[in-house]
């Protein structure tokens, strides 16, 4: 028998930024059976589907009524009776009604808010978890990216990297991973404190600590003895999101840091040089958004792990480019950056036949929404990146993982030191 989509709801609810973002309920029947949360970013791409936001004085400007609206009032009516196993079918239905190539008319966040629901709501019918009733073969748990020191939009000192990352890729389960993460966390708040006083352990929008410093350098090298301390300097290695396109003056054509303005070529070897004495394995949006050049010269120069975020924005024909080109290898995978559930899961598809790594994202306007915890088993992608191991809206996720991990028992297998092509 089809089972089909008998009503389909939303609402307005607050994210983690007290911002206003939608919660979307699609019904089976005269059942709630799938609900799910919008994620915002801070630091978005110019190349990202495009919110469709109120403006004006309530919630200054970011209430999100008509997005509310359009799936009451368009969405809704148009799904009404549609087979709610076929993800693909709804989704291709929500692009037509939308008609825009950047989901512009009725809002990105209307549509991935409905693209999650139905995922969710066909998982319920079918009682299975949402990662195996999305592939049956999901089974591989992430290396976390634990972003533990904020800078650049995400937080309100003067580092202009936006995230500064351990992957504890020693650790032998999910589990351990968090363990490492954590006491890594308290023996940097240990470390702060005595060098730089109390306020150096205010924290930024993931969570991750905000200190009063200038250098990346200071950074990891910070982040390195708080490893070190905590006695994992073999598990551990480190990552970057630098979030370029947010320090790039297009005028000039320079990267704008605080230790002066920088050329393309002088940024390349600045990141030689922090891979060569940091150990770090994985360097996220080195550069501005519409670099592919660069950003091609850098992961040949590299050899590591280059992730395109605002370069790729989870898009299979900016993808496609960066695979013509040798721009990264590596995708950074964000629902909402695309709009469905089907074009974010065709962009990995793309990503994993032509060897590109997948790492889940969230955004720093998250929701106590774990939904990417099942997307990344469901991929078997290998990593998550989902801020520190910190606030709610980022151990929602970190504990639904721990949860699938003891829900799979034997067949969890933790990525570990495969984090780049898990065996699936
Ligand atoms: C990023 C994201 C999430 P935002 O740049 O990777 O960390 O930030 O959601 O603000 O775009
Ligand atoms: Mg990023």
């Amino acid at each position: 028998m089809t089972v089909t989509i008998s009503r389909v709801a939303a609402r307005e609810v607050l994210d983690c930024r007290g911002l206003p973002t939608i919660q979307v309920d699609v019904w089976v029947g005269d059942r709630l059976a799938g609900r799910a949360d919008v994620p915002a970013g801070r630091s978005t791409g110019k190349y990202e589907a495009k919110e469709v936001r109120d403006g004006g004085r309530r919630f200054g400007g970011f209430g999100v009524r008509k997005a509310v609206a359009n799936v009451r009032d368009v969405i809704g009516p148009a799904l009404v009776g549609q087979p709610v196993s076929s993800q693909r079918s709804i989704d291709e239905l929500l692009i037509e009604l939308d008609g825009t190539p950047d989901k512009s008319r009725l809002g990105a966040n209307a549509i991935v808010g409905v693209s999650l629901a139905a995922a969710r709501a066909n998982a319920a019918v079918s009682g299975m978890p949402l990662y195996s009733q999305l592939d049956g073969n999901g089974h591989v748990l992430p290396v976390p990216q634990l972003n533990l020191i904020n800078g650049g939009r995400h937080a309100s000192n003067d580092l202009d990297f936006q995230e500064f990352i351990i992957m504890p890729v020693g650790a032998s389960s999910f589990m351990h991973a968090m363990e490492i993460g954590t006491e890594v966390n308290l023996a940097l708040a240990d470390l702060l404190l005595q060098r730089y006083g109390k306020l150096a352990i205010n924290t930024g929008d993931e969570g991750g600590y905000a200190p009063p410093i200038k250098d990346p350098r200071e950074a990891l090298a910070l982040l390195h003895q708080a490893v070190d301390h905590a006695g994992y300097g073999k598990q551990v290695v480190y990552g970057l999101d630098c979030a370029a396109t947010h320090f790039y003056d297009e005028t000039t054509g320079t990267y704008r840091l605080a230790m002066g303005s920088f050329e393309t070529p002088a940024m390349l070897d600045l990141y030689a040089e922090l891979v060569r004495d940091f150990n770090i394995v994985s360097i996220e949006d080195p550069l501005y958004e519409d670099d592919f050049e660069g950003f091609a010269a850098l992961t040949k120069r590299l050899g590591i792990q280059i992730v395109g975020d605002d370069l790729f924005v989870t898009n299979s024909a900016r993808l496609r480019r960066g695979i013509e080109t040798g721009a990264a290898n590596a995708l950074l995978w964000k629902v909402n950056q695309v709009g469905t559930l089907t074009e974010a899961f065709d962009a990995a598809a793309l990503a994993r036949q032509h060897g590109y790594s997948i790492v889940v994202s969230e955004r720093s306007g998250e929701t106590e929404d774990p939904m990417i915890a099942d997307l990344v088993v469901a991929l078997n992608a290998g990593q998550i990146k989902t801020g520190a191991p910190v606030r709610g809206e980022r151990t929602a996720k970190y504990n639904r993982l721990l949860l699938i991990e003891e829900e799979l028992g034997e067949r969890a297998t933790y990525a570990g030191q495969s984090y780049r092509r898990p065996k699936g």
